[in-house]
């Protein structure tokens, strides 16, 4: 008879564990929940200031990012920055923004012959809203300039080749 208790104990004890465990296993879900709450709110702060936009070009022929927000009538600062080593004259970068409505990859045959001027073609002026100097390895870049219209927006880098694989849009909301 003892034994018989002894074990009957064992599996009541077993029995408390398993559902002691299983009350645990509900708190993180509780925890999960609030976790993704606050997931869904953080988009709606601002991380950065407005209008102040920071892009990057490397060795690899690449900006960091194809897509950057800003907001119409108001001044808008960008930073292009070369964060190669490579000079600029293998591997130079700027960002040149255009026109609506502009075809990127004839500016680009155009800006190839543009080696005088940094690859910023005077025959395409009239397509350019703004562009940065042309950069090496380490330099970088700050332009100011104001997009009234809302709008989706070009970007590029206008040296020979690298339109290709660095172009993004602006867009002005
Ligand atoms: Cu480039």
């Amino acid at each position: 008879m003892n034994t018989n208790t002894k074990i009957s104990a064992l599996i009541l004890m077993g029995f408390l564990a398993v559902t002691s465990c299983g009350k645990k296993e509900t708190a993180p879900v509780e925890e999960q929940t609030e976790t993704s709450t606050e997931g869904e709110s953080a988009p709606i702060a601002a991380p950065t200031e407005e209008n102040v936009l920071v892009i990057e070009g490397n060795d690899q022929m690449q900006f960091n990012t194809n897509e950057l927000k800003a907001v119409a009538g108001k001044p808008i600062k960008l930073t292009l920055k070369h964060v190669g080593k490579i000079p600029k004259e293998a591997m130079g970068h700027n960002l040149v923004i255009l026109q609506e409505g502009t075809d990127e990859a004839a500016f680009a045959l155009k800006a190839n012959d543009a080696k005088a001027t940094d690859y910023i073609p005077e025959s395409e002026k009239a397509s350019i809203i703004a562009h940065t100097k042309l950069l090496g390895g380490g330099e970088e870049d700050t332009i100011e300039f104001t997009i009234d219209k809302k709008g989706t927006y070009k970007f590029i880098c206008s040296f020979p080749g690298h339109v290709a694989m660095m172009k993004g849009v602006l867009i002005v909301e």
